[in-house]
């Protein structure tokens, strides 16, 4: 591989002049990118990612009100008026296909939208994993790995699922002139290839979502490689580009 590749901790850490001309991959595990990507693998037609309740509804008063659902979460539960909150089980195809999806949470979204300006903006997770080293392979230029993290700290599932795109996408040889945000990531991933459940299921945010309820969504986050999805953002919009 002959891209370098770095990865930044938390979205508060992500700077617009950082990511100028890079292709970036924001990974929030639990719960936006995974929710963003089952919410296109069961038939959104888009969804819109906004950094505040403001630019949520902002986006909503100019759409037909058939046509979008406004979703999102604030400390993990559904924000008061919305349609949806973060859960990805509430994503089903019977309620969300063809829908345009106004997508407000914590971290995830505000990590995606701070990304904006970069070359290339894919959601990654553990859910599409290949999918989004296959299209990394084909990447020209610097990559950033966008962890979503919590609230300006790191969070241990988002660091995991990025070493190990970086431990595959380097067939498991980092090179020497790595930045340290990925090296960390990628010693992270050999000793935990084979425990992601268990390395997801006791991170910090799981704890917190499994206190609200919330148990089988982290089971579920932790999944690898069920689905092709791979969301892009296309003029502040995530389509599915492999829809
Ligand atoms: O921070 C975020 O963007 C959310 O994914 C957090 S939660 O899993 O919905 O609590």
């Amino acid at each position: 591989m002959t891209q370098k590749i770095d990865v930044y901790s938390s979205a508060l850490s992500l700077l617009e002049e950082d990511l100028r001309g890079k292709t970036v991959v924001v990974i929030d595990v639990l719960r936006a990118s995974s929710t963003i990507i089952t919410a296109l693998q069961n038939g959104a037609k888009e969804i819109i990612p906004v950094e505040d309740m403001s630019a949520a509804g902002r986006i909503a008063q100019n759409l037909d009100a058939s046509r979008y659902l406004l979703c999102g979460e604030k400390d993990g539960e559904k924000i008061d008026g919305y349609h949806l909150g973060n859960s990805p089980f509430e994503y089903d195809e019977d309620v969300i296909k063809g829908k345009t999806l106004i997508f407000n949470t914590t971290n995830g979204t505000k990590a995606i939208v701070k990304s904006q300006h970069a070359k290339k903006v894919i959601i990654g997770s553990f859910l599409n994993m290949d999918t989004v080293v296959n299209e990394l392979k084909e990447a020209q230029g610097e990559i950033i790995l966008a962890c979503a993290g919590w609230k300006s700290r790191l969070s241990l599932e988002d660091s995991l699922c990025a070493g190990l795109i970086i431990r595959k996408l380097t067939d498991g040889k980092l090179p020497e002139d790595s930045r340290d945000g990925a090296k960390l990531a990628f010693v992270l991933s050999e000793k935990y290839e084979n425990d992601i459940v268990t390395v997801v299921s006791g991170s910090n945010h799981a704890m917190r979502l499994k206190s609200l309820g919330f148990e089988e969504d982290v089971l579920y986050c932790s999944k690898l490689n069920v689905t092709n999805v791979l969301p892009v953002l296309k003029e502040g919009t995530l389509i599915n580009e492999n829809g």
